[in-house]
């Protein structure tokens, strides 16, 4: 059986769950990160040298980097509709993925860690709202899309650039911000939740 190490509240750790249940796979997970079992551990760091969640144990098979998780799943069950073989189509998925995983997660950390997560390297009220400021405009890019794409962010059907996408939008609803009226990312949130993986991993109310 797959094992899933990390606690359930890590948004990287949410997407993985998420897509086992997509997949209809069974795992186990083990609760590794901040008041659980540290990821200094070596046990731990003998799986993954930088220390972060999750970690995929799958066999001889150990993996981390949350959107590699995801594509080795999705290759794995050969579900081509969530990530095309086809090297323009799977690049188009891959766009928003990477994207979460970069310029959309860093826009957004001191606003979430701030406000949310109450952690205090993020106390300063003008970093926060810089933050605030660059996540409007990461949303915004992403209204666009939405707007163009015709249901999920990287066209009509859903794929696994959702699952990112998907956990941010999420986060976006539940951090207490100033936000504009976003209507494409409004029904695209309303849409994701008709997935009952969904409902169980990103719309659980956890931000
Ligand atoms: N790029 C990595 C980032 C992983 C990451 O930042 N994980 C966080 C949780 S979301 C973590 O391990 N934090 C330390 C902890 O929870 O102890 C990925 O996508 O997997």
């Amino acid at each position: 059986m797959l094992k899933i190490l990390g606690r359930d509240n890590s948004i990287n750790v949410r997407k993985v769950l998420w897509l086992c249940e997509e997949l209809g796979l069974a795992y186990a997970r083990e609760d590794w990160g901040q008041s659980h079992r540290g990821t200094d551990d070596p046990a731990f760091r003998a799986l993954n040298p930088v220390g972060l969640i999750p970690v995929l144990v799958d066999g001889e098979v150990v993996l981390w980097e949350s959107n590699v998780i995801l594509r080795y799943l999705a290759a794995r069950q050969g579900r081509s509709d969530l990530l095309p073989e086809e090297p323009a189509a799977r690049a188009r998925v891959e766009i928003w993925m990477d994207w979460q995983a970069s310029d959309f997660s860093n826009a957004l950390r001191a606003a979430f860690h701030g406000l949310v997560r109450k952690n205090p390297d993020y106390a300063d009220p003008a970093v926060i709202e810089a933050s605030r400021q660059a996540w409007v405009r990461m949303m915004a890019v992403l209204e666009g899309q939405l707007e163009k794409a015709g249901g999920h962010v990287a066209g009509p059907d859903f794929t696994l650039a959702d699952i990112p996408i998907g956990l941010t939008v999420n986060r976006w609803f539940l951090t207490p911000i100033e936000r504009p009226d976003l209507p494409a990312v409004a029904a695209y949130y309303d849409r994701l939740n008709e997935r009952p993986a969904y409902r169980a991993h990103g719309r659980n109310g956890v931000p």
